[in-house]
């Protein structure tokens, strides 16, 4: 079996997978079966370093090696910030008017990845495989192939693909299209987001279609799939099970008494349509009364990314929706929303999915969104909760049977969120079923084997 090689941002400890979520479960087991190389930035930022240039730190874990690198200041400012968070991030979520194309960034994007590269290929031995994850890392392979790399080669985005024109916004799009093509498979999230890309690299890049899923393209053939990511359910609903979830379960139950729950759990970000869901939940209050003093919101954003501009605009406005909310119908003993800017623990979370009566999923667009896939996991199939989610999240491809939304919809989504509260409980029991009987076939380590079975085969397809 050949060695598995890791490539993402972030490293985790495979150790610690229980406190790094599902992502690091599924990778650290691929990597713990093979034995493997986990690849990425440390963490640390070096205030006076040398642009493009960081020390490497390698540890073992277990059969799994992780090698990180540091990284300068003003790397750190034009690789993540700049071009990853303030470019692709954005673009990837349709979000034109909040990218910046700030001319320096490309710089800082191109020097970190000849970084990465530099400091990867001595790692490298002859018959690895090497999975490079996101679009932080989009330019990686060719930079590995530049310098002599000739492993089998995959990348799977995490994020959404956006069409074709609002790509070609991106002053590179063509040349990270063309990067794209020193892969040997490119895995995306959903079919729409697979469509993207075909429709790019047919018009835009003039690409043929040599096969259902391979391209040609700037001399080289390129697999590009739709992998749909999942979650481990066995480990979830282990945690589910697991004391820290149940001490969460009753203290939240016994905390709001009668009071219905709501449910929303997400990094605070722009692409998560907070205020959206925030406006639709006040909707849901005038439009049926019955819900006043009797159901809350709760609304968990974890803090995420706080320098970036665009963030802290949005933390003040979903505070100040919240609160206008809270000032016009709350009472001594009925706070309407309670919103918590933190983090829970991901032992707790499933205890936290378990006392909502439904959990609003409404991203404006979203790769997957895990959590609504976690929230099916956690309930308990004689009483399940039901899930409303925006049809605009990666996820409605396979969760049919949530309460689908549109998350710009605000009267419609209030409506869809009342049928939620009265949905019968056959109904739900059948929902469920369904719903649990999906991400089990399709979880995490089914993704995991689905794209590195097509990377194998990659080269002779
Ligand atoms: P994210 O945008 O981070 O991921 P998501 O898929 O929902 O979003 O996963 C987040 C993970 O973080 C889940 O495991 C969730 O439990 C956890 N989490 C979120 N908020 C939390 C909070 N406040 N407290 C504790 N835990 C919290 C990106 C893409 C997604 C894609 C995933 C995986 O944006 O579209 O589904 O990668 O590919």
């Amino acid at each position: 079996m050949s060695r598995l090689v890791v490539i993402s941002n972030r490293v985790a400890d495979p150790r610690k997978s229980a406190a790094s979520g599902g992502l690091a479960v599924a990778l650290g087991s691929a990597l713990r079966a093979s034995g493997g190389l986990w690849f990425g930035w440390s963490g640390s930022i070096v205030e006076e370093g040398t642009p493009g240039e960081g020390s490497l730190h390698t540890q073992r874990a277990g059969p799994v090696t992780l090698a990180t690198v540091d990284l300068c200041r003003s790397d750190y400012d034009s690789y993540y910030q700049g071009y990853s968070n303030g470019v692709l991030w954005p673009v990837f979520h349709y979000r034109l008017d909040l990218a910046n194309f700030d001319a320096g960034y490309i710089e800082g994007y191109r020097r970190v990845n000849q970084l990465f590269a530099r400091k990867l290929m001595p790692l490298i031995q002859p018959d690895d495989i090497l999975w490079v994850h996101d679009y932080h890392l989009i330019p990686l392979a060719a930079e590995l192939r530049a310098m002599g790399c000739t492993n089998r080669i995959g990348f799977f985005l995490h994020t959404p693909l956006p069409p074709p024109l609002i790509l070609a916004a991106i002053p590179q799009s063509e040349w990270l299209m063309r990067s794209l093509f020193s892969y040997d498979l490119a895995g995306f999230q959903s079919d729409v987001d697979l469509m993207h890309f075909a429709r790019y690299a047919l018009t835009e890049a003039h690409a043929e279609q040599v096969s259902d899923t391979c391209f040609r393209a700037y001399n080289s053939t390129l697999r590009a799939e739709a992998f749909p990511i999942g979650i481990d359910v066995d480990e979830f609903t282990t945690l589910a099970q697991g004391e820290e979830a149940r001490q969460m379960y009753e203290s939240t139950r016994r905390d709001y008494g009668h009071r219905r729950l709501l449910l929303g759990v997400e990094r605070l970000d722009y692409s998560k349509g907070l205020p959206q869901r925030i406006r639709a939940f006040r909707k849901l209050l005038t439009r049926y009364p019955e819900n006043q003093n009797r159901t809350t919101l709760i609304q968990i954003a974890s803090p995420s990314r706080e320098t970036v501009r665009s963030y802290t605009g949005l933390l003040r406005e979903i505070e100040s929706l919240s609160g206008s909310i809270n000032g016009d119908f709350g009472d001594l003993d009925w706070m309407p929303i309670r919103y918590i800017h933190r983090n829970v623990a991901r032992k707790r979370l499933p205890g936290l999915y378990q006392a909502a009566e439904v959990a609003l999923v409404t991203p404006l667009r979203d790769g997957m969104n895990l959590v609504a896939k976690e929230f099916i996991a956690a309930q308990d199939p004689a009483d399940p909760g039901v899930l409303v989610l925006s049809r605009f999240a990666g996820a409605a491809e396979q969760l049919k049977e949530a309460l689908l939304v549109n998350p710009y919809d605000t009267d419609g989504m209030a409506e869809i969120i009342q049928q939620a509260l009265q949905m019968p409980l056959p109904e739900r029991q059948a929902r469920h079923k369904s719903l649990l009987a999906g991400i089990r076939a399709q979880d995490v380590h089914w993704w995991r084997n689905n794209f590195l079975t097509a990377l194998q085969e990659s080269r002779s397809a």
